[in-house]
Protein backbone atom coordinates (compact mmCIF):
# COMPACT_ATOMS: atom_id res chain seq x y z
CA UNK A 1 0.00 0.00 0.00
CA UNK A 2 1.49 3.78 -0.86
CA UNK A 3 2.17 5.57 2.55
CA UNK A 4 1.86 9.25 2.54
CA UNK A 5 4.00 12.12 3.92
CA UNK A 6 2.98 12.46 7.68
CA UNK A 7 5.96 14.69 9.20
CA UNK A 8 8.99 16.56 8.50
CA UNK A 9 11.87 17.63 10.85
CA UNK A 10 14.95 19.71 10.93
CA UNK A 11 17.61 20.25 12.88
CA UNK A 12 21.16 21.89 12.55
CA UNK A 13 23.86 19.51 13.61
CA UNK A 14 27.23 21.02 14.57
CA UNK A 15 30.23 18.72 14.65
CA UNK A 16 34.08 19.85 14.70
CA UNK A 17 36.62 18.93 12.54
CA UNK A 18 39.93 16.99 13.25
CA UNK A 19 41.79 20.01 12.04
CA UNK A 20 41.17 23.51 10.36
CA UNK A 21 40.28 22.76 6.81
CA UNK A 22 41.80 25.88 4.84
CA UNK A 23 40.18 26.97 1.06
CA UNK A 24 40.51 29.75 -0.75
CA UNK A 25 37.19 31.55 0.55
CA UNK A 26 37.48 29.98 4.11
CA UNK A 27 38.53 28.22 7.14
CA UNK A 28 36.19 25.70 8.56
CA UNK A 29 36.77 24.50 11.98
CA UNK A 30 33.32 23.08 12.55
CA UNK A 31 30.76 21.41 9.63
CA UNK A 32 27.26 22.48 10.12
CA UNK A 33 24.73 19.71 8.65
CA UNK A 34 21.14 20.10 8.09
CA UNK A 35 19.57 16.93 8.96
CA UNK A 36 15.95 15.96 7.67
CA UNK A 37 13.79 13.00 9.11
CA UNK A 38 10.65 12.64 7.18
CA UNK A 39 8.19 10.30 8.69
CA UNK A 40 5.47 8.20 6.92
CA UNK A 41 1.45 7.56 8.00
CA UNK A 42 3.03 4.13 7.91
CA UNK A 43 5.85 4.74 10.71
CA UNK A 44 9.05 4.46 8.60
CA UNK A 45 11.83 7.22 8.53
CA UNK A 46 13.85 8.94 5.57
CA UNK A 47 16.84 10.63 6.74
CA UNK A 48 18.39 13.37 4.73
CA UNK A 49 21.08 15.76 4.82
CA UNK A 50 21.70 19.55 3.35
CA UNK A 51 25.38 20.71 3.71
CA UNK A 52 27.26 23.75 2.39
CA UNK A 53 31.12 25.26 3.45
CA UNK A 54 31.67 28.10 5.44
CA UNK A 55 28.10 29.58 6.43
CA UNK A 56 27.82 31.48 3.06
CA UNK A 57 31.47 31.76 1.89
CA UNK A 58 30.76 29.00 -0.36
CA UNK A 59 27.68 29.11 -1.74
CA UNK A 60 23.97 30.96 -1.60
CA UNK A 61 22.51 28.49 0.93
CA UNK A 62 23.63 28.82 4.72
CA UNK A 63 22.73 26.23 6.51
CA UNK A 64 20.18 28.79 8.76
CA UNK A 65 18.25 29.47 5.15
CA UNK A 66 18.46 25.78 4.22
CA UNK A 67 16.68 24.76 7.40
CA UNK A 68 13.91 27.88 7.46
CA UNK A 69 13.40 27.29 3.66
CA UNK A 70 12.51 23.40 3.97
CA UNK A 71 10.03 24.27 6.76
CA UNK A 72 8.59 27.24 6.00
CA UNK A 73 8.05 26.77 1.93
CA UNK A 74 9.34 23.05 0.76
CA UNK A 75 7.88 20.98 3.77
CA UNK A 76 4.60 21.97 3.15
CA UNK A 77 4.47 21.13 -0.20
CA UNK A 78 5.21 17.74 0.67
CA UNK A 79 2.73 16.45 3.95
CA UNK A 80 -0.32 14.51 2.82
CA UNK A 81 1.31 13.96 -0.47
CA UNK A 82 1.70 10.01 -1.91
CA UNK A 83 5.26 8.54 -1.57
CA UNK A 84 4.28 6.43 -5.33
CA UNK A 85 6.55 8.52 -7.26
CA UNK A 86 9.72 10.67 -5.99
CA UNK A 87 9.74 12.24 -9.63
CA UNK A 88 6.16 13.63 -9.06
CA UNK A 89 7.25 15.15 -5.94
CA UNK A 90 10.27 16.90 -6.94
CA UNK A 91 8.18 18.17 -10.09
CA UNK A 92 5.92 19.67 -7.46
CA UNK A 93 8.70 21.26 -5.15
CA UNK A 94 10.12 22.76 -8.37
CA UNK A 95 6.81 24.15 -9.49
CA UNK A 96 6.71 26.42 -6.44
CA UNK A 97 10.04 26.64 -5.35
CA UNK A 98 13.34 28.17 -7.51
CA UNK A 99 17.03 27.45 -6.59
CA UNK A 100 17.99 26.20 -3.13
CA UNK A 101 19.45 23.38 -4.70
CA UNK A 102 21.01 22.05 -1.55
CA UNK A 103 17.04 22.54 0.47
CA UNK A 104 15.69 20.54 -2.62
CA UNK A 105 18.45 17.70 -2.74
CA UNK A 106 18.65 17.14 1.57
CA UNK A 107 14.72 16.59 0.98
CA UNK A 108 15.61 14.21 -2.33
CA UNK A 109 17.85 12.17 -0.22
CA UNK A 110 15.08 11.45 2.74
CA UNK A 111 12.47 10.62 0.20
CA UNK A 112 15.04 8.23 -1.27
CA UNK A 113 15.59 6.81 1.83
CA UNK A 114 11.90 6.41 3.10
CA UNK A 115 11.01 4.56 -0.55
CA UNK A 116 13.84 2.55 -0.32
CA UNK A 117 12.78 1.31 3.28
CA UNK A 118 9.51 0.96 2.07
CA UNK A 119 10.48 -1.21 -1.11
CA UNK A 120 13.64 -3.50 0.77
CA UNK A 121 15.53 -2.04 -1.89
CA UNK A 122 19.11 0.16 -1.35
CA UNK A 123 18.90 3.98 -2.79
CA UNK A 124 21.38 2.54 -5.63
CA UNK A 125 18.47 0.10 -6.95
CA UNK A 126 15.88 3.06 -6.83
CA UNK A 127 18.55 5.03 -9.26
CA UNK A 128 19.23 2.50 -11.75
CA UNK A 129 21.31 -0.26 -9.93
CA UNK A 130 24.57 -0.32 -8.57
CA UNK A 131 27.82 -1.16 -10.72
CA UNK A 132 30.17 -0.75 -8.75
CA UNK A 133 30.85 -2.24 -4.75
CA UNK A 134 33.60 0.12 -3.72
CA UNK A 135 33.89 4.10 -5.01
CA UNK A 136 37.80 5.31 -5.04
CA UNK A 137 38.26 7.99 -2.33
CA UNK A 138 40.92 10.90 -2.32
CA UNK A 139 41.54 12.73 1.00
CA UNK A 140 42.10 16.87 1.14
CA UNK A 141 45.09 18.25 2.42
CA UNK A 142 44.11 21.67 3.59
CA UNK A 143 45.87 22.06 6.95
CA UNK A 144 47.49 25.01 5.70
CA UNK A 145 50.80 24.06 6.65
CA UNK A 146 53.53 22.52 4.03
CA UNK A 147 54.82 19.87 6.42
CA UNK A 148 51.90 18.89 8.25
CA UNK A 149 50.28 18.23 4.74
CA UNK A 150 53.16 15.92 4.05
CA UNK A 151 52.98 13.97 7.18
CA UNK A 152 49.54 13.58 6.76
CA UNK A 153 49.21 12.08 3.01
CA UNK A 154 52.27 9.64 3.81
CA UNK A 155 50.13 8.11 6.96
CA UNK A 156 47.85 7.83 5.08
CA UNK A 157 49.04 6.00 2.19
CA UNK A 158 51.07 4.17 4.36
CA UNK A 159 47.49 3.13 6.09
CA UNK A 160 46.05 2.37 2.99
CA UNK A 161 43.45 4.80 3.44
CA UNK A 162 44.28 6.96 0.50
CA UNK A 163 46.96 7.14 -2.70
CA UNK A 164 44.81 10.54 -4.15
CA UNK A 165 45.32 13.74 -2.52
CA UNK A 166 43.51 17.07 -3.27
CA UNK A 167 45.27 20.49 -2.16
CA UNK A 168 43.43 23.21 -1.72
CA UNK A 169 45.44 26.56 -3.28
CA UNK A 170 44.33 29.85 -4.25
CA UNK A 171 44.62 32.19 -0.95
CA UNK A 172 48.03 33.17 -1.00
CA UNK A 173 50.38 34.34 -4.07
CA UNK A 174 50.27 31.88 -7.23
CA UNK A 175 54.15 31.45 -7.00
CA UNK A 176 53.32 30.35 -3.08
CA UNK A 177 50.86 27.42 -3.80
CA UNK A 178 53.06 26.34 -6.60
CA UNK A 179 55.94 26.06 -3.93
CA UNK A 180 53.61 24.88 -1.55
CA UNK A 181 51.87 21.94 -3.98
CA UNK A 182 55.68 21.18 -5.80
CA UNK A 183 57.45 20.49 -1.89
CA UNK A 184 54.11 17.69 -1.69
CA UNK A 185 54.75 16.38 -4.61
CA UNK A 186 58.58 16.19 -4.42
CA UNK A 187 57.78 14.49 -1.21
CA UNK A 188 54.78 11.62 -2.00
CA UNK A 189 56.64 10.74 -5.76
CA UNK A 190 55.04 8.73 -7.74
CA UNK A 191 53.31 6.67 -4.37
CA UNK A 192 50.22 9.47 -5.27
CA UNK A 193 48.36 11.07 -7.75
CA UNK A 194 48.08 14.89 -6.53
CA UNK A 195 45.47 17.97 -7.72
CA UNK A 196 44.67 21.00 -6.45
CA UNK A 197 41.60 23.05 -5.99
CA UNK A 198 41.99 26.47 -6.85
CA UNK A 199 38.31 26.99 -5.94
CA UNK A 200 38.02 29.88 -8.63
CA UNK A 201 40.50 32.35 -6.82
CA UNK A 202 42.91 33.36 -10.40
CA UNK A 203 42.10 35.32 -13.03
CA UNK A 204 42.82 34.18 -16.88
CA UNK A 205 46.43 35.45 -16.72
CA UNK A 206 46.95 34.19 -13.05
CA UNK A 207 45.95 30.74 -13.83
CA UNK A 208 47.95 30.44 -17.78
CA UNK A 209 50.89 31.05 -15.13
CA UNK A 210 49.96 28.73 -12.39
CA UNK A 211 48.55 26.25 -15.00
CA UNK A 212 52.11 25.85 -16.60
CA UNK A 213 54.17 25.73 -13.30
CA UNK A 214 51.82 23.16 -11.86
CA UNK A 215 52.04 20.60 -15.07
CA UNK A 216 56.10 21.07 -14.55
CA UNK A 217 55.63 20.33 -11.28
CA UNK A 218 53.77 16.46 -12.08
CA UNK A 219 50.41 17.52 -11.01
CA UNK A 220 47.64 15.70 -12.55
CA UNK A 221 44.33 17.73 -11.83
CA UNK A 222 43.66 21.38 -11.33
CA UNK A 223 40.07 22.36 -10.01
CA UNK A 224 37.90 25.31 -11.05
CA UNK A 225 40.71 27.27 -11.20
CA UNK A 226 38.96 30.27 -12.59
CA UNK A 227 35.52 32.35 -11.48
CA UNK A 228 32.41 29.65 -11.82
CA UNK A 229 30.57 31.30 -14.67
CA UNK A 230 33.68 32.72 -16.91
CA UNK A 231 32.43 29.13 -19.32
CA UNK A 232 34.89 30.88 -21.76
CA UNK A 233 37.77 30.97 -19.66
CA UNK A 234 37.70 27.33 -18.61
CA UNK A 235 37.23 26.04 -21.70
CA UNK A 236 40.29 28.16 -23.26
CA UNK A 237 42.43 27.22 -20.58
CA UNK A 238 41.57 23.50 -21.20
CA UNK A 239 42.57 23.73 -24.53
CA UNK A 240 45.70 25.55 -23.74
CA UNK A 241 46.74 22.87 -21.06
CA UNK A 242 47.46 18.84 -21.46
CA UNK A 243 47.25 19.08 -17.61
CA UNK A 244 43.52 18.59 -17.18
CA UNK A 245 40.74 21.07 -15.86
CA UNK A 246 38.39 19.57 -13.39
CA UNK A 247 34.90 21.74 -13.66
CA UNK A 248 33.24 22.15 -10.21
CA UNK A 249 31.36 25.35 -9.34
CA UNK A 250 30.74 26.55 -12.75
CA UNK A 251 28.88 23.07 -13.19
CA UNK A 252 25.94 22.55 -11.34
CA UNK A 253 23.60 21.25 -13.42
CA UNK A 254 23.14 19.36 -16.82
CA UNK A 255 22.41 22.51 -18.76
CA UNK A 256 25.40 23.79 -17.28
CA UNK A 257 27.57 21.00 -18.35
CA UNK A 258 26.21 21.66 -22.01
CA UNK A 259 27.21 24.83 -21.50
CA UNK A 260 30.57 24.54 -21.14
CA UNK A 261 30.86 21.65 -23.60
CA UNK A 262 29.65 23.59 -26.26
CA UNK A 263 32.03 26.64 -25.54
CA UNK A 264 34.40 23.70 -26.55
CA UNK A 265 35.76 22.77 -22.64
CA UNK A 266 37.27 19.10 -23.26
CA UNK A 267 38.02 18.28 -19.43
CA UNK A 268 35.97 17.00 -16.39
CA UNK A 269 33.25 17.33 -14.51
CA UNK A 270 32.46 17.05 -10.49
CA UNK A 271 29.41 16.10 -9.86
CA UNK A 272 27.60 17.06 -6.86
CA UNK A 273 24.04 16.04 -5.43
CA UNK A 274 24.04 19.58 -3.23
CA UNK A 275 24.57 21.57 -6.67
CA UNK A 276 22.11 19.70 -8.98
CA UNK A 277 19.35 19.55 -6.42
CA UNK A 278 20.07 15.63 -5.58
CA UNK A 279 20.98 12.85 -7.07
CA UNK A 280 18.88 12.27 -9.23
CA UNK A 281 19.49 15.44 -11.12
CA UNK A 282 23.24 14.69 -10.46
CA UNK A 283 22.70 11.78 -12.82
CA UNK A 284 21.46 14.04 -15.40
CA UNK A 285 24.67 16.35 -15.60
CA UNK A 286 26.87 13.06 -15.57
CA UNK A 287 24.45 11.26 -18.89
CA UNK A 288 25.41 14.86 -20.40
CA UNK A 289 29.09 15.01 -19.53
CA UNK A 290 29.30 11.51 -20.76
CA UNK A 291 27.50 12.41 -23.71
CA UNK A 292 29.59 15.32 -24.14
CA UNK A 293 32.88 13.51 -23.97
CA UNK A 294 33.50 14.71 -20.94
CA UNK A 295 34.99 12.89 -17.58
CA UNK A 296 33.35 12.14 -14.21
CA UNK A 297 34.30 12.96 -10.98
CA UNK A 298 32.66 12.19 -7.42
CA UNK A 299 32.45 15.49 -5.72
CA UNK A 300 31.45 16.55 -1.98
CA UNK A 301 30.17 19.83 -0.15
CA UNK A 302 31.92 18.29 2.31
CA UNK A 303 28.80 16.24 4.02
CA UNK A 304 28.40 13.83 6.89
CA UNK A 305 27.65 10.62 6.55
CA UNK A 306 23.90 11.21 5.21
CA UNK A 307 24.93 13.01 2.35
CA UNK A 308 27.91 11.35 1.69
CA UNK A 309 26.12 8.34 1.76
CA UNK A 310 23.16 9.12 -0.89
CA UNK A 311 26.27 10.17 -3.37
CA UNK A 312 28.12 7.20 -3.26
CA UNK A 313 24.86 5.01 -4.03
CA UNK A 314 24.42 7.59 -7.13
CA UNK A 315 27.84 6.92 -7.87
CA UNK A 316 27.90 3.29 -7.64
CA UNK A 317 25.52 3.62 -10.74
CA UNK A 318 27.94 5.13 -13.23
CA UNK A 319 29.90 3.26 -15.08
CA UNK A 320 33.43 5.14 -14.81
CA UNK A 321 34.38 7.59 -12.74
CA UNK A 322 37.21 8.48 -14.20
CA UNK A 323 38.63 10.78 -11.20
CA UNK A 324 37.11 8.76 -8.94
CA UNK A 325 35.70 10.82 -5.64
CA UNK A 326 35.96 12.79 -2.82
CA UNK A 327 33.51 11.06 -0.37
CA UNK A 328 35.49 11.65 2.44
CA UNK A 329 33.77 14.05 4.04
CA UNK A 330 32.90 12.14 7.08
CA UNK A 331 36.46 11.85 7.96
CA UNK A 332 36.74 15.12 8.36
CA UNK A 333 34.89 15.40 11.44
CA UNK A 334 35.58 14.63 15.24
CA UNK A 335 32.81 12.29 15.48
CA UNK A 336 29.48 10.70 13.43
CA UNK A 337 25.68 10.99 14.25
CA UNK A 338 25.45 6.98 12.93
CA UNK A 339 25.46 3.94 14.38
CA UNK A 340 27.56 2.04 11.47
CA UNK A 341 30.18 4.65 10.19
CA UNK A 342 30.67 4.31 6.15
CA UNK A 343 33.61 1.59 5.36
CA UNK A 344 36.89 3.39 3.92
CA UNK A 345 39.42 0.69 3.17
CA UNK A 346 41.52 -0.12 -0.16
CA UNK A 347 41.85 3.72 -1.21
CA UNK A 348 37.99 3.92 -1.38
CA UNK A 349 34.77 3.32 0.35
CA UNK A 350 32.17 0.32 0.20
CA UNK A 351 28.90 1.13 -1.11
CA UNK A 352 26.26 0.41 1.69
CA UNK A 353 23.80 -2.35 0.77
CA UNK A 354 21.21 -2.16 3.36
CA UNK A 355 17.58 -1.00 2.46
CA UNK A 356 17.38 3.01 1.82
CA UNK A 357 20.56 4.93 2.46
CA UNK A 358 22.00 1.84 4.63
CA UNK A 359 22.85 3.64 7.80
CA UNK A 360 20.91 4.42 10.81
CA UNK A 361 21.05 7.59 13.44
CA UNK A 362 22.54 7.21 16.91
CA UNK A 363 19.96 8.95 18.52
CA UNK A 364 22.27 9.93 21.85
CA UNK A 365 24.86 11.06 19.25
CA UNK A 366 21.99 13.24 17.46
CA UNK A 367 21.03 14.68 20.78
CA UNK A 368 24.59 15.88 21.66
CA UNK A 369 25.68 17.92 18.62
CA UNK A 370 22.01 19.05 18.14
CA UNK A 371 21.82 22.87 17.96
CA UNK A 372 19.49 24.05 20.94
C1 LIG B 1 35.20 21.89 -3.37
O1 LIG B 1 35.17 22.97 -3.90
O2 LIG B 1 35.62 20.96 -4.02
C2 LIG B 1 35.42 19.39 -1.61
C3 LIG B 1 36.46 18.90 -0.90
C4 LIG B 1 36.90 19.92 -0.05
O3 LIG B 1 37.82 19.88 0.74
O4 LIG B 1 36.17 21.01 -0.27
C5 LIG B 1 35.11 20.69 -1.12
C6 LIG B 1 34.64 21.76 -1.98
MG1 LIG C 1 36.05 22.13 -5.80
Amino acid sequence: MTSKIAHIETMLVDIPTIRPHKLSMTSMAVQTMVIVRIKDDQGREGLGEGTTIGGLAYGPESPESIKTNIDTYLAPLLIGQPLHSIKSLIQRINMSVRGNMIAKSALQTALLDLQGKHLNVPVSTLLGGAIHQHIPCLWVLASGDTDKDIAEAKALIASGRHCDFKLKIGSRHVNDDVAHVAAIKAALGNSASVRVDVNQAWDESTATKGMAALQEAGVDLVEQPTPAKDWDALARLSQKFNIPILADEGVADASDVYQLAHRGFNGSIALKIAKSGGPIEALYAATVSSASGLELYGGTLLEGSIGTAVSIHAWSTLPKLHWGSEMFGPLLLQDDIIKQPLRYHNNGVDVPDLPGLGIEIDEEKLALYRRK
